[in-house]
């Protein structure tokens, strides 16, 4: 066994001779034939001495790099202003939609004040010749009335034509409304709620009223077919307040 393992120990000599002979000729060949280089020193650098053939070699190396990079950088610009004009645009149709958004709200808001001329938050008023009115839907007193009224930025209706008294003619058929008029201040002196004499101007009192009953009657009313009639100001009717349309 030991003989045996002389024999393959010799063999393994030869054959790493061959093959550490045959590497260095390739490491030869290689450094000969790729680089044909040989470096010196001078002025303290290093420089390095190429083949033609490696020159030409590096050169189109070094061209097919450039061409990268250059490709790379157009790449770049290329996205770099993609993205701009892009951003550019986005901004450009948001601001057109936000001009169609401003534009679809104005057209809507005009609708709903051509369907609600009183203003689309209080469609309980009721538009008549440049005028608001709102029928109450309970009764109470003329003093409290007027105050609900003024709440609201209004006050008690005050009917000075007949399209007005026709107006309200139909709105407040066989029901008792409150109206802006009183001779609460002196008796038998009958104004509008803005101070406005109403002697003077368009009347439509019922026949034989003001009668001022029980000595006791200071406010006005409509009453069943229309007509005005004083009664007593703490007697509940319904009331309709008034106040110019929105602009
Ligand atoms: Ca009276
Ligand atoms: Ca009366």
């Amino acid at each position: 066994m030991c003989h045996t393992g002389r024999q393959s120990a010799s063999v393994d000599g030869e054959t790493f001779k061959a093959t550490f002979a045959a590497a260095k000729e390739t490491v030869d060949r290689v450094f000969a034939s790729v680089l044909h280089a040989h470096i010196c020193r001078g002025s303290g650098d290093f420089i390095v001495y190429l083949a033609p053939e490696d020159r030409n070699f590096l050169r189109q190396k070094l061209r097919s790099s450039r061409t990268v990079y250059v490709l790379l950088a157009l790449s770049y610009l290329l996205i770099v202003i993609l993205f701009v004009v892009s951003l550019s645009r986005v901004s450009m149709l948001s601001s057109q939609l936000n001009e169609m958004r401003k534009e679809l709200k104005r057209n809507n808001s005009s609708n709903d004040f051509k369907l609600f001329p009183c203003g689309p938050e209080a469609r309980e008023w009721e538009y008549f010749s440049g005028k608001c009115y709102y029928f109450s839907l309970h009764a109470t007193s003329w003093q409290r009335a007027k105050e609900l009224c003024e709440e609201e930025h209004s006050f008690l209706a005050i009917i000075n034509s007949h399209a007005k008294q026709n107006f309200i003619m139909y709105r407040t058929r066989n029901q008792r409304f409150w109206i802006g008029l009183s001779d609460r201040n002196a008796e038998g002196e009958w104004k509008w709620i803005d101070g406005s004499d109403s002697t003077t101007g368009f009347t439509y009192w019922k026949e034989g009223e003001p009668n001022n009953s029980d000595q006791n009657e200071d406010c006005a009313h409509v009453w069943t077919y229309g007509e005005w009639n004083d009664v007593y100001c703490t007697y509940e009717c319904y009331y309709i307040c008034e106040k110019p349309a929105p602009p």
